[in-house]
């Protein structure tokens, strides 16, 4: 996945018109969007066509997928019928459930996103210890495209190790502390939410990220 500026856009403002906003000030530096459960809980799955359609984005549904595999082929298949470029799925629930991800995002041309290691202080208490086989498991069965966190850089270095060229994405900039260029030496794009939609003036946010990865 192409990705302008190296930055994702996380919206998790969960109304529509106040998401349209924020979009429309920084449209000329952003094509590609995250939405997660915030926003489409609050304004329905229509909301991935409503980016797509108003500011041609490129949208990644961030549902963190991690059920039996026949529940996780409904959940995908859903998200992509409704145009979803890409989904974000958890690894810890193993290789079948990450399958039927897999296969709905190659049925649907879309791309699937493996979550590895999370951005937050509590996944160290599981998810860390677990995060490298998880990672090891995606190239074994051949994903492309892996979630990873600008708050641990180490863990982040040993990651992309692991995945080598693949297109790793990574949350925790800003607001959860990682530092936008350090991240991009191991990262390829960064995800970013509330120091952008909450900044007093977006766009002027976005640009003084840009200065800094420059
Ligand atoms: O490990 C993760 N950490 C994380 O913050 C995996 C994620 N998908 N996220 C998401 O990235 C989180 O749900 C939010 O949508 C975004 C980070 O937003 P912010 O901390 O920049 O506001």
């Amino acid at each position: 996945m192409e990705v302008k500026n190296n930055i994702i856009l996380a919206m998790d403002l969960m109304d529509l018109k106040e998401a349209e906003r924020v979009c429309e000030d920084i449209k000329d530096y952003i094509d590609t969007i995250k939405i997660g459960y915030p926003l489409t809980l609050a304004e329905g799955l229509s909301t991935i066509g409503f980016f797509k359609e108003n500011f041609g984005y490129k949208v990644i549904c961030d549902y963190k997928v991690a059920d039996i595999p026949a529940t996780n082929e409904k959940i995908a298949d859903l998200t992509f019928d409704a145009g979803a470029d890409a989904i974000i799925c958890h690894g810890f629930v193993g290789p079948d459930s990450v399958n039927a991800c897999k296969q709905s995002a190659e049925n649907h041309d879309g791309d699937v996103f493996l979550l590895t290691e999370m951005s937050h202080p509590g996944a160290v208490k599981f998810l860390q210890s677990d995060a490298d086989d998880i990672a090891k498991m995606g190239v074994e069965m051949g994903i492309t495209n892996y979630v990873a966190p600008s708050t641990r850089l180490d863990r982040l270095s040993e990651i992309r190790d692991i995945v080598g060229d693949s297109f790793i994405i990574s949350p925790g900039v800003g607001t959860q502390g990682g530092d936008p260029k350090k991240t991009l030496q191991y990262s390829d794009a960064l995800i970013i939410g509330r120091s952008i939609y909450n900044a007093e003036n977006p766009k002027e946010a976005v640009e003084g990220i840009l200065k800094d990865i420059k």
